[in-house]
């Protein structure tokens, strides 16, 4: 630690998500002295941000949180399937208690750059209020969907109602009982918001643009008999997910779609259909994600579902998805998300062309109407992925802009370090794997706090990727990516957001491969001592 003796602290952490709160938690156990920094007035990331009605998990709840500790996995109890944000946020609180965690936290700072020191090797951060911290080592842990983005449409701000943001539910936000509530957006997050809100507002307007496939989560209570049954599968449930593709607890089904009679295909289906989670987008064969004839009889399948659950069939044929197949965008559950359209308070309207031309004083206008509002609300994703990257000015070596590395691309070594950004480490940063996110940061934290025991064991002041690395990796991310249907999608997963003329362009943004044969690879190169890294000792 004396070489770091000038320094305000050994390792700075942006963020006070799942990911904060665990490389905080190594970081102190490696006897380092680290602080996190967070823009919100309080810790939990997405569960913090993420407070609209009906939030909630579509994984369940007991495969989606941290393994690390045997103490928390006897002490916390799960009451539902798919925890809503409310308890996971709970969990969250509970977690920073236990591990007495805050006192290392520092809230309402909201970094606004990130400069590398070439001749102290270290980083110096700066806040909204320009107090700078300086580092040995740098770990984001900022998450991945944490921009929120507002649509391009003329007058957002011209509206005299309330609107805001789902990602931004605010603490006090008016009653919806009885008001004229207008939504843009048919995502995961607008899915989840409409069932909830349907029953309680005067009515309601859903503006979609793109329909969705999505379908039944089936969530239901956990007794404490049952929870008790599920602490003892703890280790079984864990290992299942690690030995998966991506890392989820459902397992693919071997046989691909034309090995099954058409009788047996249906059967299957019909049983994952019946079941809660995503069985029915993680049970089935893979070829569906694959095969483009497979895809299209499993997408009939699910559109045969959503038309026999609403009345009027010119509704439902607007929710029937036509411009992607089942599975080829995250594929959100739901529940009772189509019979909402069922009911006379809620309105349908198919922007996909019939554009919203503008946001007025009133309301929403369409080419050919104009809808009055006394709320709306934007469910319209975020900045994804290098959204969070991009709201900091990160600069490396020789005063290389991060934004400027990713301009025609991402590019990475293992998803976890970028070259000319010594001693940074990105837990969820692109090219990591998306499926099961708490597994995704548990591995990436284990494996940086990992390298950074070995660098301040070894009097290791500084490391950094090599060109080479990060052409190998990236070539071997795009690789792995190849023959998905999903990658032929604009989704925020392959990096478009219509609303940013910047991201209009479809990018490899995750790691596709395999999980057990991602992490294969990072294990590796701990084995070879990090000799993939340039490496400088005090
Ligand atoms: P998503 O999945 O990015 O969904 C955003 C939605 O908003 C989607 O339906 C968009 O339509 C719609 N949108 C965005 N901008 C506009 C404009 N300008 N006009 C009309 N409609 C618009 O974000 P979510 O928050 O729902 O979910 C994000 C992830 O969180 C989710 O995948 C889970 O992993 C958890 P589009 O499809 O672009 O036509």
């Amino acid at each position: 630690a004396s070489a770091n003796a000038s320094l305000d602290y050994d390792v700075l952490i942006v963020g006070a998500g799942l990911s904060g709160i665990f490389s905080l938690y190594r970081m102190r156990q490696l006897g380092l002295r680290v602080r996190v920094l967070e823009a919100g007035s309080a810790e939990g990331g997405t569960w913090f941000w993420n407070r609209y009605p009906g939030a909630r998990f579509d994984s369940e709840s007991y495969s989606y949180i941290f393994s690390f500790s045997q103490e928390v996995l006897d002490e916390w109890n799960w009451t539902e399937h798919f925890a809503p944000q409310t308890e996971t946020l709970k969990y969250v609180q509970y977690l920073t208690k236990k591990f007495d965690l805050k006192r290392d936290m520092q809230f309402n700072t909201s970094i606004r750059s990130a400069h590398w020191q070439q001749a102290s090797d270290s980083w110096l951060l700066t806040d909204q209020d320009s107090k700078t911290y300086t580092c040995r080592y740098l770990i984001t842990a900022m998450g991945i969907l944490n921009e929120p983005t507002l649509p391009n449409i003329p007058g957002v701000r011209d509206f005299k109602g309330t609107a805001w943001h789902t990602a931004r539910w605010p603490e006090n936000a008016p009653s919806l009982e009885g008001k004229r509530v207008g939504i843009i957006g048919t995502g995961a997050t607008a899915i989840q918001t409409i069932q909830t809100i349907a029953d309680r507002v005067g009515h309601l307007t859903v503006f979609q643009r793109t329909a969705n496939w999505t379908a039944p989560l089936r969530n239901t209570k956990i007794s404490p008999k049952e929870m008790q049954k599920i602490r003892k599968d703890y280790p079984k449930i864990f290992r299942q997910c690690l030995e998966s593709y991506s890392c989820f607890i459902h397992v693919v089904n071997k046989e691909s779609v034309f090995s099954m009679s058409e009788e047996e295909r249906l059967a299957h289906w019909e049983d994952l259909y019946a079941r809660p989670g995503f069985a029915k987008v993680l049970g089935i064969s893979s070829d569906i994600y694959t095969d483009r004839k497979a895809n299209e009889l499993y997408s009939a399948f699910h559109a045969d579902k959503i038309r026999s659950r609403i009345k009027d069939p010119i509704v439902a044929e607007k929710l029937v998805p036509k411009t992607h197949g089942f599975g080829t965008r995250r594929v959100p559950l739901e529940s009772g998300y189509y019979e909402v359209f069922n009911q006379p308070n809620v309105k349908l309207v198919d922007i996909s062309d019939n554009a919203i031309e503008r946001i007025t004083e009133s309301g929403v206008q369409t080419h050919d109407e104009t809808y009055d509002l006394d709320i709306l609300i934007y469910a319209t994703g975020f900045d994804a992925v290098t959204g969070s990257f991009n709201a900091i000015e990160f600069k490396g070596l020789n005063d290389t802009n991060l934004k400027d590395v990713w301009s025609n691309g991402i590019r990475t070594f293992l998803g976890l370090t970028v070259k000319d950004f010594p001693n940074m480490f990105m837990i969820m940063g692109p090219h990591q794997m998306f499926g099961n996110i708490p597994r995704s940061i548990e591995y990436a934290v284990e494996w940086t706090s990992d390298f950074i025991k070995y660098a301040h064991e070894n009097n290791v002041l500084y490391v950094e990727a090599t060109e080479e690395g990060m052409d190998q990796w990236t070539e071997h991310v795009h690789e792995c990516g190849k023959g998905l249907l999903a990658n032929e999608v604009d989704s925020w997963m392959t990096g478009v957001n219509k609303n940013l003329a910047h991201k209009q362009k479809r990018s490899m943004t995750r790691y596709n491969g395999p999980a057990p044969g991602y992490r294969k690879r990072c294990d590796e190169v701990k084995q070879r001592s990090y000799s993939d890294f340039v490496m400088k000792q005090g």
